[in-house]
């Protein structure tokens, strides 16, 4: 079964809507002002079933000049254009518009149905024909098949009605392996449903149930159902015209131009970077900051354009634009775009997505340049390390670059281990990847801090991990965990509890300070509950200085000082002597007062109280009043 979307296109009152009719039946004209005016304003549907299962979905657009951008929501999604010229007028302006506009959205195939051909003499319309022939020459339409027509007699509708689904057959079938989006053209809603959106499913596939967000909305919700030219389906596939109730959505808060995709897939933007080619017949130059109307898949927005390598875009010129949107578009690296001059408000020009979430650059930077070449040009493989190595030592999510890419996951899963594989990137764990460059960076950049650090403080074991990922840039924090765990594996990195060191560095003392640290170790422990202030101490070894001093710092580094209060440390062995003497005390008599702790310990209120705070502290002991007793005894 094979699903192919024809769009049609041509000047207005030239035939498209009876041409339609004629075709299918369906008269595509339903608001009650397009019967009154007898002109189409916005889209119609209709269909034709062929006998051997291919469907040809038809969209109707208008041809009235002021509704070029109901036309434009119409046919982003459409296989192959329907050019109708009336015989009787020959080229008109939106013909050549309509035209154009196909050209920048690569539509690549179609054929011109030359219609009122009851109104003409047959020399007539081969006059028409060379016109035409001279017009399309340079387009993807040269030497399409034309087919004169007039459905008032019925004549050559046979005729088309064959080329149209010999065309249709040629069209290739559609990726579903990418993600999918639908562009709405239509919302409605169906009474005992709700509400429910139309479009051209572009890419991917649709099923009943999918979870699915309205963007760029924000809004959550459930394929309810869906609708393929009138028949209920379980699946839509990409390139049919799909109609999706949503589950509880309010007509209200959806409109044309949003788009229907998997929750999480897809993130809105307002800066988008682009190749932008300017039509030959642009009435003038396009200058940067120019305010233009981009349309994407069925959406309008306005922008502002700016030129990456040059201050004016001449007619027919092609190059690289950024633009500035004014209000969040939904697409993805591939899609076309048209712009249309703000005023007068006619077709320029248009190009190809490139990024929608561009990097930083300084402005007309030679770099840029290259980038933009690179997203062009580049591999699927080339563009997706491009990204990565612009998300610098952050490193990216593996689902922003699903959201930034065109590939749908599984092609994107399959890239990345690509790349993984080739040394490129690095994986720093299953969903965040970072460039090899910027890995390379950051490893060095760490390993020159510890180095730096360890020669500034030789005396101290290591620096805290939180300190050192902040002086290195304040690396993303998987980064830099998945670095020190590669580090560590590789035995160059130790780290101990929150300390960080290099494999290589230990503690080397001179005599001189090995004998401070001996001498404090030797006096704190003999002095037991009675230590001496840190400054006594280290004069007393012939030192000036405090506890702030390295040698001191050194041995509370190590705990074999412990800091009790303020400047009062004991040495860690002292203290298990009198904890053990403590727990003694209190197993036999029950509870401690002040003044027992100082004659169990013989020493003054200065150090009793403090110890029995740290007891207290350290949950030997717990407080009644001023006694102790042991904790859970
Ligand atoms: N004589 C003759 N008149 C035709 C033929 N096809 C269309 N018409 C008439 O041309 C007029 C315009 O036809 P539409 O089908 O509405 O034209 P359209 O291209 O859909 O117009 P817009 O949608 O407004 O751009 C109508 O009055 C039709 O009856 C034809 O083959 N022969
Ligand atoms: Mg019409």
């Amino acid at each position: 079964m094979k699903h192919v979307v024809v769009g049609t296109a041509g000047h207005i009152d030239h035939g498209k809507t009876s041409l339609v009719k004629a075709l299918t039946g369906t008269d595509t004209d339903r608001l009650p002002e397009e019967k009154a005016r007898g002109i189409t304003i916005d889209l119609g549907f209709a269909f034709l079933e062929e006998p051997d299962g291919l469907t040809i979905e038809i969209v109707d657009v208008p041809g009235h000049e002021r509704f070029v951008k109901n036309m434009l929501a119409g046919v982003g999604g459409i296989d192959l254009v329907m050019l109708v010229i009336a015989a009787d007028e020959g080229v008109m302006p939106q013909t050549r518009e309509h035209l154009a506009i196909c050209s920048l959205l690569r539509i690549k195939t179609g054929l011109i149905a030359l219609t009122k051909a009851d109104l003409v003499e047959p020399d007539w319309i081969e006059l028409v024909r060379d016109d035409v022939s001279r017009l399309l020459e340079p387009t993807f339409l040269a030497g399409a098949p034309l087919v004169p027509v007039s459905v008032k007699t019925g004549a050559g509708l046979q005729e088309l009605r064959g080329v149209l689904a010999g065309l249709a057959r040629g069209v290739p079938a559609k990726s579903t392996e990418r993600t999918p989006r639908l562009p709405i053209d239509r919302v409605f809603t169906v009474r005992g449903f709700g509400t429910v959106v139309t479009g051209t499913l572009t890419d991917g596939t649709l099923v009943v149930d999918d979870r699915v967000e309205v963007y760029p909305r924000g809004v959550v919700s459930k394929v309810r159902g869906l609708q393929t030219h009138g028949h209920t389906v379980e699946k839509a596939s990409a390139g049919q015209r799909t109609a999706v109730n949503l589950q509880g959505v309010e007509r209200a808060v959806i409109e044309r131009g949003d788009v229907v995709a998997p929750s999480g897939a897809l993130v809105p933007t307002l800066l988008a970077d682009a190749t932008l080619e300017l039509l030959k017949d642009a009435p003038r130059p396009l200058k940067t900051r120019d305010r233009v109307r981009f349309h994407v898949g069925t959406q309008e927005v306005m922008a502002r354009v700016l030129l990456v390598d040059r201050a004016e875009l001449e007619p027919g010129q092609v190059s690289y634009g950024r633009f500035r949107l004014e209000g969040p578009i939904v697409a993805l690296p591939g899609d076309r775009f048209v712009i249309r001059s703000y005023s007068p408000i006619i077709t320029i020009g248009g190009g190809t997505v490139l990024d929608i979430a561009p990097p930083r650059f300084k402005r007309k930077a030679p770099a840029l340049l290259a980038h933009l070449l690179l997203l062009e040009q580049g591999s699927p493989a080339e563009v997706v390390e491009e990204h990565l190595k612009h998300a610098g030592a952050a490193g990216a999510h593996a689902a922003d670059l699903r959201a930034r890419t065109p590939y749908g996951p599984e092609r994107l899963r399959a890239l990345l281990d690509e790349l993984v594989k080739a040394g490129s990137i690095v994986a720093v764990d299953r969903e965040w990847y970072l460039h090899r460059e910027a890995n390379d960076r950051l490893r060095a950049e760490t390993l020159g801090l510890l180095e730096s650090f360890h020669a500034e403080n030789p005396l101290r074991a290591g620096i805290s991990r939180e300190e050192l990922r902040s002086r290195a840039g304040n690396a993303q924090e998987r980064v830099f965990g998945q670095l020190l765990a590669s580090l560590e594996a590789e035995g160059v990195v130790r780290t101990d509890k929150d300390q960080v060191r290099l494999g290589s560095h230990s503690i080397r003392l001179s005599p001189e300070q090995q004998r401070v640290v001996s001498g404090l170790d030797a006096d704190f422990l003999q002095a037991g509950a009675a230590p001496p202030s840190p400054e006594e101490a280290l004069a007393k070894l012939g030192v000036k200085g405090n506890e702030r001093h390295e040698l001191f710092q050194l041995l509370v580094a190590e705990r074999r000082l412990v800091r009790a209060k303020e400047s009062l440390y004991f040495h860690a062995d002292a203290l298990q002597t009198i904890q053990d003497k403590l727990v003694a005390y209190l197993r036999e008599k029950k509870e401690i007062g002040p003044g027992d702790m100082k004659d169990l310990l013989g020493i003054t209120r200065k150090y009793a109280i403090p110890l029995m705070e740290y007891f207290d502290s350290q949950r030997v002991t717990v407080r009644q009043g001023e006694r102790r007793v042991l904790r859970g005894g």
